[in-house]
């Protein structure tokens, strides 16, 4: 697709800040295509006839990131899916819209997709406590069925948010390009923030 014809933006912040839920409040108010990667990955995992199935599922369990080759991919084609549906309708500037949550979480996946797929507008930060986050995991844990709802994967997903994905997060913000938006708050708090934001992206 022609990325000169796209906005993205990324969304970023620790497990549990909140990216998920913040993302589907603003699909409502501003027509994005909502990608989460981890959502992406889930179902690849779970596809049947896929090669990565095994390779995905560890990773998740043990809070690892998984090949870059694999998630962008995987975006790439998502992109292009939405691309293909939506043109005609919602999208009236011509332009797709595109959150693209919980990725790039390690520097080497976001130089590659803004080499090979798109150049981000700008990255949104959610950001909040270890304690806020630990307590959100383990209150979704009760019933989400994911397989890294657990305080084992919750304390190394931590560590890898901290040794993987800050870098990026401090690599936007040295561009210009970061918006921090606490996430303590409520839902309703937050999206205020939030929306905020992405109003700037198009005004
Ligand atoms: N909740 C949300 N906001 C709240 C608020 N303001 N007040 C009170 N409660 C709030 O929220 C988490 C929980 O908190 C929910 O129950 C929600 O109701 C509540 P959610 O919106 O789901 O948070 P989110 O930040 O999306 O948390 P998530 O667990 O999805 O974050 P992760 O970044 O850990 O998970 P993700 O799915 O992105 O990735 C999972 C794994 O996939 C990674 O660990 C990694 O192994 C792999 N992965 C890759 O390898 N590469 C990638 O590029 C992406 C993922
Ligand atoms: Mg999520």
């Amino acid at each position: 697709f022609d990325s000169a014809k796209v906005t993205v933006i990324f969304v970023l912040g620790g497990p549990g800040a909140g990216k998920g839920t913040q993302c589907a409040d603003l699909v409502k108010d501003f027509n994005f295509c909502h990608l989460s990667a981890g959502d992406l990955l889930r179902a690849e995992q779970n596809r049947e006839g896929s090669e990565y199935g095994d390779l995905i599922r560890t990773c998740i369990r043990e809070g690892t990131i998984v090949p870059m080759e694999v998630t962008i991919k995987l975006l790439e084609n998502a992109m292009t899916d939405a691309l293909k549906q939506k043109s005609g309708e919602g999208w009236t500037d011509g332009r797709g819209r595109f959150l693209i949550d919980g990725f790039p979480r390690k520097m080497d996946q976001a130089l590659k997709f803004e080499e090979t797929v798109c150049v981000s507008s700008c990255c949104l930060f959610f950001s909040t406590t270890e304690e806020v986050m630990l307590n959100r995991l383990l209150e979704r844990g009760k019933t989400s069925g994911r397989e890294d709802d657990n305080v084992e994967s919750i304390k190394k997903r931590f560590r890898t948010y901290k040794n993987e994905t800050m870098p990026v997060i401090d690599y936007y913000g040295s561009q210009g390009k970061l918006a921090e938006v606490d996430s303590s708050g409520t839902v309703e708090e937050v999206h205020k923030l939030a929306s905020e934001v992405v109003n700037d992206v198009f005004a």
